[in-house]
């Protein structure tokens, strides 16, 4: 039998092959740290994961893509981006996960976002692989027709690597519904196919599900229910503090305020905006998704009641809640800080990988309960394959059958994660609870189909 701690030397001699093997991937290395920090109890309760090789496949690609993503600016211009698609793992369904368009964009990001994929899919409990992709071009000011050319291009790379049996993008950061339409547009003319479940997060009327735009935000809100439940609360009169003002964070400041809670701030990559009064949502989803324009619009249409902060984080905002909803790494340690002496309650992840380790560990030091991305926010995913089941069985569900499913599937992966963590004597723990559950589905699929 071998000892926890043995086990963990094995683990962190793991960790230096892989910073060595995967150079200049700062987000991977710290997923993968972030994940494997916390699989000693299982690897050395069950012997059969401490096979060789289980784990150094899991922390490899089963394949990559790059691909360069020509187009023509509308002053006629070439530009040339890179595309991305990394196939992680699977074993339990299709590769699924999102495309990401934005700068920021490399290799190293897009596989931490791929390996947080393969386990957060696994806590669904729907038969989906993980997989990640996306493009360092930047939507930011460009026009319809410029997205449509992008799109156009990237696809015509793309298609001869998914499909819906094989992989099933959808969208992430700068990918929403007109991106997927471009996508499914131009997979849809190349192949000569109409194969709804190719791409999930479709328009209503050609393939899209209710609730697919609202469940990643809407399903956070539930799995920060779930935390307070467990802790005797609920949402009521909560103050939140939202980051982020895309799909994930409107969503997710519609569901608080519904629930009886106050969501008092949003921002973007220019600054915050706190509004005492709550969220306009209505104004805040004219500037945001019709006329795609900056968080510094609301307060100047706003009135008394808000203000612009440019350059801040909404973490120096006291409130009880926290939802990071934009993008990783923007809650750290001194963020952590704020909010402990602001008194806050909980954090719950909308964003993968939003807040740093240090401020994970500082947070659940403090008493925090604290909900990772992979558990948090895997209502949207989970939502997706929702999609994929109505397409393949040509239907689509009324919203609140989809709405039932995602709260079931929501309060489902609380529990898992909160009896997971206890099993392995952590109690309270959600980061061990998500790792440790996520890792025991794949990894047992991986050893029954062999070494491949
Ligand atoms: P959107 O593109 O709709 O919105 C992203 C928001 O985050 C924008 O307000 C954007 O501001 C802000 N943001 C992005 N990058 C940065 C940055 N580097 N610095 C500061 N602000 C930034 O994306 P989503 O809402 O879809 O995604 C948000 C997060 O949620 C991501 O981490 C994503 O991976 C995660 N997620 C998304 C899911 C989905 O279904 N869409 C599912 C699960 C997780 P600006 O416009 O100024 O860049
Ligand atoms: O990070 C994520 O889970 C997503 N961007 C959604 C992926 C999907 O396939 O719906």
């Amino acid at each position: 039998m071998t000892t926890r701690s043995e086990t963990q030397t094995t683990l962190d001699h793991l960790l230096t092959e892989i910073e060595h093997r995967n150079p200049a991937q700062p987000e991977f290395h710290q997923a993968a740290h972030e994940v494997l920090e916390t699989l000693a109890p299982v690897v050395a309760a069950r012997p059969e994961y401490a096979e060789p090789g289980l784990i150094e496949r899991l922390v490899e690609p089963e394949r990559q893509v790059i691909f360069r993503v020509p187009w023509q600016d509308d002053q006629g211009r070439v530009r040339v981006n890179r595309g991305f698609r990394v196939e992680f793992n699977s074993a339990l369904g299709p590769y699924k996960g999102g495309l990401r368009f934005h700068p920021s964009v490399n290799l190293g990001v897009i596989k931490f976002l791929g390996f947080e994929q393969i386990f957060k899919n696994a806590l669904t409990g729907l038969g989906i692989g993980g997989g990640k992709g996306g493009s360092d071009f930047d939507p930011h000011g460009r026009s319809d027709a410029e997205v449509m050319r992008f799109c156009q291009s990237f696809m015509t790379e793309l298609y001869r690597h998914i499909g819906e049996h094989t992989d099933v993008p959808a969208g992430d950061i700068g990918v929403g519904g007109r991106e997927i339409g471009y996508l499914f547009g131009q997979y849809r003319r190349i192949t000569n196919r109409w194969e709804a479940g190719v791409l999930t997060g479709k328009g209503q009327g050609w393939g899209g599900s209710l609730i697919r735009p609202e469940a990643t935000g809407y399903g956070n809100v539930l799995f920060a229910a779930a935390m307070l439940r467990e802790r005797g609360e609920d949402l009521e009169g909560q103050t939140a503090v939202v980051s982020g003002s895309g799909n994930v964070a409107i969503y997710t400041i519609e569901k608080l305020t519904a629930l009886g809670a106050n969501a008092i701030t949003c921002s973007d990559s220019s600054g915050y905006v706190v509004d005492e009064k709550g969220i306009d949502l209505d104004l805040l989803k004219q500037i945001k998704e019709v006329e795609r324009g900056r968080v510094d619009a609301y307060a100047e249409r706003r009135g008394a009641s808000a203000r612009f902060v440019p350059g801040g984080r909404v973490w120096e905002v006291p409130a009880d809640l926290a939802l990071p909803s934009a993008t990783q790494n923007e809650l750290d340690e001194a963020d952590a800080e704020a909010l402990i002496r602001n008194g806050v309650k909980a954090v719950s992840e909308g964003a993968n990988m939003p807040t740093t380790p240090e401020a994970v560990h500082l947070l659940q030091k403090a008493g925090v309960a604290f909900g990772p991305g992979k558990a948090a926010n895997a209502g949207g995913v989970a939502v997706s394959a929702l999609e994929m089941a109505q397409n393949h069985a040509r239907t689509s569900w009324t919203a609140t059958r989809v709405e039932e499913e995602l709260t079931h599937i929501m309060n489902d992966i609380h529990t898992t994660c909160h009896e997971t963590a206890e099993r392995y004597g952590a109690p309270g723990d959600y980061v061990t609870g998500a790792n440790i559950a996520g890792f025991e589905r794949v990894a047992d699929a991986m050893l029954a189909q062999g070494v491949i």
